[in-house]
């Protein structure tokens, strides 16, 4: 094999991992618990509307990006919260396996496919937190902490109901954010968010060093939502298990290593 051949080669492998790395889509047909009727968002659209996720595991980091109509209007409805400071950022929550409680006996698109019964306290349990430091930032970035959730939901989570005046009509029985006083939850690490205004876009970005499991995990899923959940995203992927660089960097090695003897072979006839 030449050096171009083993070039192409190597440019392969790199495009491969490349390609296992793109971003897997979550379209949001999620309803949940308690909608109230109104079905995928209660009040506003062009606030509260969630579009679609998308989650990217790739060298070492999980990125997570949300569309949705809410990035610009943390803040808003503050006479409702009990607070005052409106609606904010709901943290990012994530299990494995993706299973949403459907009501027994009840046919509907809005239960089978909208899980329009499931809420934090049946269904997916979540495994980990990652937690606004400020729900309620301005910013155009700022960090979170990454919790694991060791208890139940209910022993873990904050749900919408407890931030929210009794007069507010919100998705109440929602997971909105890691309870950071609960005794089973415990803290792994920081990461950062950042809002795209133009592409009305929240990610997330975390190192998985500081959480192993997740770089191994075959599945995801994952929950958020602003924290009256007005509107919210449940769902799961399947996410390849991409080469660490470590592994192509020894399966490169291990090319060029086996090319060695061909060159001396050639080299010595
Ligand atoms: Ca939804
Ligand atoms: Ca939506
Ligand atoms: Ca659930």
């Amino acid at each position: 094999m030449s050096r171009v051949s083993l070039l192409k080669v190597i440019g392969l492998v790199g495009a491969l991992a490349t390609a296992q790395a793109q971003a897997v889509p979550i379209v949001d047909t999620y309803i949940g618990a308690n909608d109230h009727g109104y079905g995928d968002i209660i009040g506003r659209a062009d606030w509260f509307d969630i579009q679609r996720a998308e989650v990217t595991r790739d060298n070492g980091f999980l990125r997570v990006d949300i569309f949705t109509n809410f990035v610009g209007h943390v803040g808003v409805y503050p006479s409702l919260t009990k607070n005052n400071k409106g609606i904010g950022y709901g943290d990012l929550f994530l299990g494995g396996p993706w299973t949403p409680f459907v009501k027994p006996g009840d046919n509907s698109a809005a239960n089978v496919d909208g899980h329009k019964f499931d809420n934090a306290l049946n269904g997916t349990l979540w495994r980990y937190g990652l937690s606004f430091d400020d729900p309620w930032s301005q910013a155009n970035n700022g960090s979170f902490t990454l919790y694991q959730l060791n208890g139940t939901n209910v022993e873990n989570l904050i749900l919408t109901e407890e931030l929210f005046k009794s007069n507010a009509i919100a998705r109440d029985g929602q997971a909105v954010h890691v309870d950071r006083a609960s005794q089973t939850v415990a803290s792994r690490g920081t990461g950062t968010w950042s809002i795209d205004t133009a592409q009305k876009r929240l990610s997330f970005v975390l190192d998985l060093s500081q959480a192993p499991a997740l770089a191994s995990w075959d599945y995801l899923s994952l929950h958020w939502g602003m924290t009256c959940n007005n509107d919210a995203i449940e769902g799961g992927v399947e996410l390849p298990s991409v080469p660490e660089p470590a592994s192509l960097a020894l399966f490169g090695l291990g090319l060029a290593g086996a090319l060695t003897p061909l060159r001396r072979r050639r080299r010595a006839g």
